[in-house]
């Protein structure tokens, strides 16, 4: 009997079906951030110019993608390394532009030809793609931009996100999958505001401009994703929790919430927040990431609570579509296209692991006062050969099963990434 057939007897011990949660899994796309692969920085600007917004990238290793063609060459490799559906997910400032579609345009001009080498990157594959209006990172950040006082810097951005929600719109008809549109700004405040409201005034106002540019909400699903904090934006932000929850749930036939792990206080905890927004929206986004401190950002572990997110996902039934898998970090420190596969690798074993939980028996004994058996067979289940089922998923999908995927990486950083001076 092989190992992975051993698991699958192990598992079904508890009343699991190894093959229904591969098979689920399968089918279950996570949307891969283009960013990480050349530390957020675009094509659309000048690329050495400091990241705006409160984010931040530390680090210097060596092989930075400068160009499309090395940013797609490096999803490329990520793609080779990691099992399961992808998507893509696209930010405005890596538009590409060319002689053959007029050169460059600023922000608040774009269209969807700037894209159409990224949906013939995505055809090739196979792959959805999602995408995000940039608002950082740019002159007309004066530093706010949707939350402006000045009225020229507001509509520069309405503007953008006008022409983001027509992208969108191009990406969700040509790769004939729903593309997820995200609003985030890193409008805020260092020190105590003299007036809280007004930027969260102009900032609503600012989003409903944006969305009364017309799309099909079942192929552009627009959210606005909150935050507590950014880097010298530490006193106030407009997009806080409340604001972008309530304008999610004031909007709910145009737009959906979306949470990043990283945005709140360091003791509360998004899975807790999945099943609540779950009650009330059909449809919530995720940026999955990992806060360390002060940063939202750093690369995903299977660690303790991206493995709880993935329970809420699954127990909620948000593999049905109703939750929208993205990942969200960026670390310049190592190996770019190691700390992209870390990541994704371990969304997919989080997913993995929640999926072989026997979730129904889980819910009858909370049900039926059993604490008891709950606490127990929870604890007994973390030990059971999940490995092995991770590595038979990886090798059905045709792709490394363990660490010897680091000696792909390390050979094509020597071959390719080196070489980048
Ligand atoms: C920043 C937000 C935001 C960005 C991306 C680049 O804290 O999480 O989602 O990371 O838009
Ligand atoms: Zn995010």
């Amino acid at each position: 009997m092989t190992r992975y057939e051993q698991a699958k007897q192990r598992y079904a011990a508890f009343g699991v079906d190894v093959d229904k949660a591969i098979a689920t899994l399968k089918a279950t796309p996570i949307s891969l951030h283009c960013w990480q692969g050349d530390d957020v920085r675009g094509f659309d600007t000048d690329p050495n110019k400091p990241l705006t917004g409160g984010i931040q990238t530390t680090g210097n290793y060596l092989g930075r993608a400068r160009t499309p063609e090395e940013l797609m060459a490096d999803i490329d490799m990520v793609l080779k390394l990691c099992p399961g559906m992808k998507k893509m997910n696209v930010h405005a400032c890596y538009a590409i532009f060319d002689d053959e579609n007029g050169g460059w345009v600023d922000r608040d001009k774009l269209e969807p030809k700037h894209f159409k080498k990224w949906v013939d990157f995505c055809k090739e594959r196979g792959l959805g793609c999602d995408f995000n209006p940039t608002f950082f990172s740019h002159p007309m950040c004066d530093p706010l931009t949707l939350s402006s006082p000045d009225e020229k810097t507001r509509k520069f951005w309405i503007d953008h996100g006008k022409a983001c929600i027509r992208i969108s719109q191009y990406f969700a008809e040509e790769l004939g999958q729903p593309c997820v549109m995200n609003i985030w700004t890193g409008d805020g405040f260092k020190d105590i505001p003299g007036d809280r409201m007004g930027p969260r005034v102009r900032y609503k106002e600012s989003i409903d401009a944006i969305l009364s540019e017309p799309f099909d909400f079942n192929l552009v699903k627009p959210c606005v994703e909150s935050k507590v904090f950014g880097i010298g934006v530490e006193a106030y932000t407009a997009g806080s929790a409340e604001f972008s929850l309530a304008y999610a749930a004031a909007n709910s036939d145009k737009c959906i919430p979306l949470m990043d792990n990283g945005h709140y206080h360091p003791t509360e905890v998004v899975s807790d927040k999945i099943p609540a927004l779950l009650a009330f929206f059909p449809e919530i986004a995720l940026h999955v990431t990992r806060g360390v401190r002060w940063d939202s950002d750093h690369v995903v572990l299977f660690d303790d609570e991206t493995k709880e997110i993935a329970r809420e996902i699954v127990r909620c039934g948000g593999l049905d579509g109703r939750v929208k898998i993205a990942l969200d970090y960026f670390d310049a420190s190592i190996n770019r296209v190691a700390a992209w596969t870390t990541g994704l690798r371990n969304m997919s074993k989080a997913l993995l692991f929640a999926l072989l939980q026997p979730n129904d028996d889980l819910k009858k004994m909370q049900d039926e006062s059993d604490m008891t058996s709950l606490l127990v067979i929870q604890e007994e289940l973390k030990t059971l050969p999940f490995g092995d089922v991770w590595e038979y998923f990886c090798e059905s999908e045709g792709v490394p099963a363990g660490a010897e995927w680091l000696d792909i990486v390390k050979k094509y950083e020597a071959d390719v990434l080196a070489k980048r001076v």
